[in-house]
């Protein structure tokens, strides 16, 4: 029911980064209402429940680390967590810190804007509540904004469509049918091996072709356990230092400066081990254009060797943008699902779709007939979800209007002119180039102590300086143009959505650097902020 109240905080999504700040604000005694779109908590593990969802972080990275009690009871059974375990552990959190009781869902906040007069924000949701509060934090996640699929003719479709990011909660059960895939990012890749089983018929349609290794997933190495176990303090703590948050095997050598047979040992070695880890292989893969192709040349020899028909093959091999610019995929049997006969590749830069219609899709080449249509198109990431909302700061000046020209923030975390306004992962930090759950803790800690920090001062504002966040946007594309990132039409870069401007949003500095960095602004009395 909508009402009206004050609270010291309210927060904006419950999903991984959401429910621990609950828990921090709870431990520092301030009240706090969490608000909430989806039906249920969990956040990404809540709205992608496409078949083959998992992480591709390793479970025993993946998870939170706050508690020692939480991280030592709890047992992982696959080495990559499905997305119905991941939801469980998130549902495990939320029950054994009584998160919920402050978490209403099926609210989507639809304004936020700070009140110069009393310094406070008023947040506004679609089910009429206002809410006053000192503090308004956005844990409203990266990949939270589902792109909506803007096909011509797609109202005029028979058939049943569906997006990866928004998966019907009760499943869909594809058996006899003719299903097409549009998109071969990571959603796509982790999906098109079940649904190929599954279907009749399977056509994916691919736009372009992604980078992928194998997943070697597998029932979780007890001993491995037991090892983290007896010292998860110690592994946590190199996860924090490390440049993405879980520990790679680094190897500080160039691609370029190993013989040749060394350089494809190294390859078939991390192939071997699976994961994203192949991207360390060598120290520049994502700086130097030569280190990087003979990465992608390995990746492609690998692709031929698997895929038996060598026109398919060759339509799966990626060539224009470096390996990894794109973020990785991590698959099972995504290449070989494409020697099945019930399987057939469309390559849309030969034959872009022309319309969807009332039996399936229209391409330049021919129809294809279908009964399903899965959209496996991504999102409007790191962005769209903060932009999904009206927030307004000081002299009533919009966000929206404020990042026209793309996202600018102070170390990914505020906003100059939105005072006591955080974005937990927000654009301009490591975020999506990490684990994130090592990014959220870390931003979720930052803000709490920030937050004593006033407490103690007394202090009623905190805001961002102007000349503090153009030094640190400076600073993240300085570093950003340093590495082959640009060089892809990723979501990283806003290339996936028409009209977004092309802004490389993560900080790739690394994920101990930039703790360092943020650790040191705080410890400065936070350098680069006014305190009101
Ligand atoms: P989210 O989980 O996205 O939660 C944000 C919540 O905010 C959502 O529930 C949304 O409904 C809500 N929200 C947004 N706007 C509003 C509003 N206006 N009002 C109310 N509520 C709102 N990261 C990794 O590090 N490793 C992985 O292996 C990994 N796997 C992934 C797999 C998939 C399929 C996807 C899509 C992402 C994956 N990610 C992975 C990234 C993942 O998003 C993060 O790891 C993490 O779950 C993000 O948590 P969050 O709480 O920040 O955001
Ligand atoms: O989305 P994507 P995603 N017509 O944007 C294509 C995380 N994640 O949901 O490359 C035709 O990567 C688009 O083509 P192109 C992870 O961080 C992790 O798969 O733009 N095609 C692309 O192929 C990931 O990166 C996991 O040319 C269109 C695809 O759709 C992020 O979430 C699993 C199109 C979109 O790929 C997003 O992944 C899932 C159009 N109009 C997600 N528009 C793990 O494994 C888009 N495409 C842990």
């Amino acid at each position: 029911m909508a009402e009206r109240r004050e609270v010291d905080a309210v927060v904006v999504g419950a999903g991984f980064a959401g429910l621990y700040m609950l828990h921090r604000l709870r431990g520092l005694g301030l009240s706090s209402r969490v608000f909430e779109a989806g039906d249920g908590i969990g956040g990404t593990w809540y709205w992608n429940r496409y078949p083959g969802a998992r992480c591709d972080v390793e479970s025993m990275d993946y998870s939170y680390s706050f508690s020692d009690d939480l991280q030592q009871e709890w047992t992982w059974t696959e080495r990559y967590a499905s997305q119905p375990e991941i939801l469980k552990y998130i549902g495990h959190v939320a029950d054994r810190f009584d998160l919920r009781r402050d978490i209403q869902l099926s609210t989507r906040v639809t304004s936020a804007t700070f009140d110069e007069t009393t310094n406070r924000w008023d947040v506004r949701t679609d089910c009429g509540d206002q809410v006053s509060a000192r503090y308004c934090i956005m844990a409203t996640g990266c990949l939270s904004t589902a792109q909506v699929p803007k096909f011509k003719g797609l109202e005029s479709f028979a058939g049943r469509w569906y997006h990866t990011g928004h998966w019907p909660h009760e499943g869909v059960d594809f058996t006899g049918q003719r299903v097409g895939v549009i998109g071969t990012g990571s959603s796509a890749i982790q999906s098109i091996p079940i649904i190929a089983r599954q279907a009749a018929h399977l056509v994916v349609f691919q736009r372009t072709p992604n980078y992928s290794v194998p997943a070697h997933n597998a029932p979780l190495d007890r001993d491995l356990e037991r090892r983290v176990k007896a010292d998860y303090a110690e592994f946590r703590r190199q996860a924090r230092e490390s440049r993405v948050g879980f520990v790679m095997e680094r190897n500080d050598a160039s691609a370029l400066a190993v013989p040749p047979e060394e350089r494809e040992r190294a390859y078939e070695t991390h192939w071997g081990r699976g994961g994203l880890g192949f991207s360390s292989t060598f120290a520049d893969l994502l700086t130097s254009e030569d280190a990087n192709e003979t990465a992608a040349d390995f990746f492609r020899a690998k692709i031929r060797a698997i895929v038996r028909d060598p026109a398919v093959a060759d339509t799966l091999c990626p060539r224009d943008y470096p390996l990894g610019t794109k973020r990785l995929c991590v698959d099972t049997d995504y290449y070989a699902t494409f020697n099945r006969d019930n399987v057939t590749l469309v390559d849309l830069r030969k034959t872009p779709i022309e319309a969807i219609t009332p039996h399936g899709v229209r391409t330049q080449a021919e129809e294809y007939v279908l009964d399903s249509l899965v959209f496996a198109i991504g999102f409007d990431a790191m962005t769209g979800a903060l932009l999904g909302i009206d927030i307004r700061g000081r002299a009533g000046q919009s966000l929206r209007d404020k990042w026209a020209a793309g996202p600018r923030t102070y170390l990914g975390l505020t906003i100059a002119g939105f005072p006591n306004l955080f974005a937990i992962t927000g654009p301009g930090s490591p975020s999506v180039l990490s684990n994130m759950i090592v990014s959220i803790e870390q931003h979720v800690d930052w803000i709490a102590d920030c937050i004593i920090y006033m407490r103690e001062h007394a202090h009623a504002t905190l805001d961002a300086t102007v000349e503090a966040q153009d030094t640190w946007v400076a600073h993240v594309n300085e570093v950003g143009h340093q590495t082959l990132y640009p060089r892809a039409n990723s979501w990283y870069m806003g290339a996936n959505v028409p009209g977004k401007p092309r802004i490389f949003m993560p900080y790739i500095g690394g994920v101990g650097t930039y703790r360092q960095i943020c650790d040191d602004v705080a410890a400065k009395g936070y350098a680069g902020f006014t305190l009101g």
